[in-house]
C-alpha cells in the first residue's frame, strides 16, 4: 500500500532531498516549509511521480501547526511517516556574547516546533496503531562544541525527546528513531551566519562533507526496514570527520 510521509523543512537541504528520494520510491508526500515558491516548485517536480500536498506554516506557531495538520485533505490525512526535520542554527557565539533572539529561534524551532508537529500527528498514528517518526538530531545532540552552546542544547533536547517518544509510544505500534548527521552541506551555515556566504562556505572547505542526498538515502533505508526492525538512533559523519571539532581538512 502506498505510504504518506509528512516532511517538515522540505524547502531545502536534507528535507528537500528526502522528499525527492521518497518520491522516486513511490511515497506520497506532505511537504512543509515557509517559502511557498519553493514548495510550489517541488510539488511541480514531484507530482509526476507521487501525490504531493504542500503546507505553508511556521513551525514556531502552535495554532498554525495544528490548523495546517487539521486541514489535510482525506487522501493525505493518514500520515505513515513523520520526518521531524525543520530546524537550524542561528549564530555561533560564546554564551557570554550570544544573542537572545538567536537562542529563542533555536529553542522555538528545533525543540518546541518539533513538539508541536509531533503533538498534532501522533494521536492519529496511535489510533491506527502504526506509524514511523524520524527525528533529525545532530552530532551536536551527542556532544557540545565551542560556541555551539544553545544549538547543541536544542539538539540534545531532540535526543531526549526521541528517547522519550520511543518509551511512551512503546506498545502502540508506532516506531520512533533519530538520524543524527555530522557536517552536511546545505543552507544550514548560510542561515547560521545570517547570509555571510564566505563564512558559510568555509565550514565545508578542505574536506568532503556529507551531501543532503546521503542523509535522504539513509532516512529511506530506516523507513523501509521490516516492521519488527526499529533503527533507534543513528549517527552519520563524513569520513573526514571524527567529532564536532576534529575534521581532517587539507
Ligand atoms: P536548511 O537550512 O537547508 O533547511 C532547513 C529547513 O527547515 C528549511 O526547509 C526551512 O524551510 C525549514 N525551517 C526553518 N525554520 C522553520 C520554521 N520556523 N518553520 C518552518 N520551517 C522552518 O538546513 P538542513 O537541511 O541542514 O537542516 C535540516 C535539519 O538537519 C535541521 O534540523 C538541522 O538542525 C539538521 N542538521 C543539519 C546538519 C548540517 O550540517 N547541515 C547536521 C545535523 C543536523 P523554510 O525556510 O522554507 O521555512
Ligand atoms: C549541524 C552539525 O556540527 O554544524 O547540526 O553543528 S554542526
Amino acid at each position: 500500500m502506498t505510504k504518506t510521509a509528512f516532511i517538515t523543512g522540505a524547502t531545502s537541504g536534507i528535507g528537500k532531498s528526502t522528499a525527492i528520494h521518497f518520491a522516486q520510491n513511490g511515497i506520497d508526500l506532505v511537504l512543509c516549509g515557509r517559502r511557498q515558491d519553493r514548495l510550489d516548485a517541488l510539488k511541480e517536480e514531484l507530482d509526476k511521480h507521487v501525490q504531493v500536498h504542500t503546507l505553508n506554516f511556521d513551525i514556531r506557531n502552535k495554532a498554525s501547526v495544528k490548523e495546517a495538520v487539521d486541514s489535510l485533505p482525506k487522501e493525505f490525512a493518514e500520515i505513515d511517516i513523520l520526518i521531524n526535520n525543520a530546524g537550524n542554527a542561528h549564530g555561533m557565539d560564546t554564551i557570554q556574547e550570544g544573542n537572545i533572539d538567536d537562542w529563542d529561534a533555536m529553542l522555538d524551532i528545533n525543540v518546541k516546533g518539533l513538539l508541536y508537529v509531533s503533538k498534532a500527528v501522533i494521536p492519529q498514528m496511535v489510533a491506527r496503531k502504526s506509524g514511523h517518526i524520524i527525528n533529525i538530531g545532530s552530532t551536536a545532540g551527542k556532544e557540545v562544541y565551542p560556541k555551539g552552546n544553545v544549538y547543541c542544547a536544542s539538539k540534545h533536547a531532540v535526543d531526549a525527546i526521541n528517547q522519550g517518544m520511543r518509551i511512551d509510544l512503546n506498545g502502540t505500534g508506532v516506531r520512533v528513531g533519530a538520524v543524527n548527521p555530522g557536517l552536511v552541506e546545505t543552507e544550514f551555515s548560510n542561515v547560521r551566519f545570517k547570509g555571510d556566504e564566505d563564512r558559510a562556505d568555509k565550514v565545508y572547505k578542505g574536506f568532503q562533507p556529507l551531501k543532503p542526498e546521503d542523509i535522504a538515502d539513509i532516512i529511506h533505508f530506516v523507513v523501509t526496514r521490516p516492521y519488527h526492525v526499529n533503527i533507534a538512533d543513528l549517527v552519520v559523519m563524513p569520513t573526514a570527520q571524527a567529532s564536532s571539532t576534529i575534521v581532517d581538512k587539507k
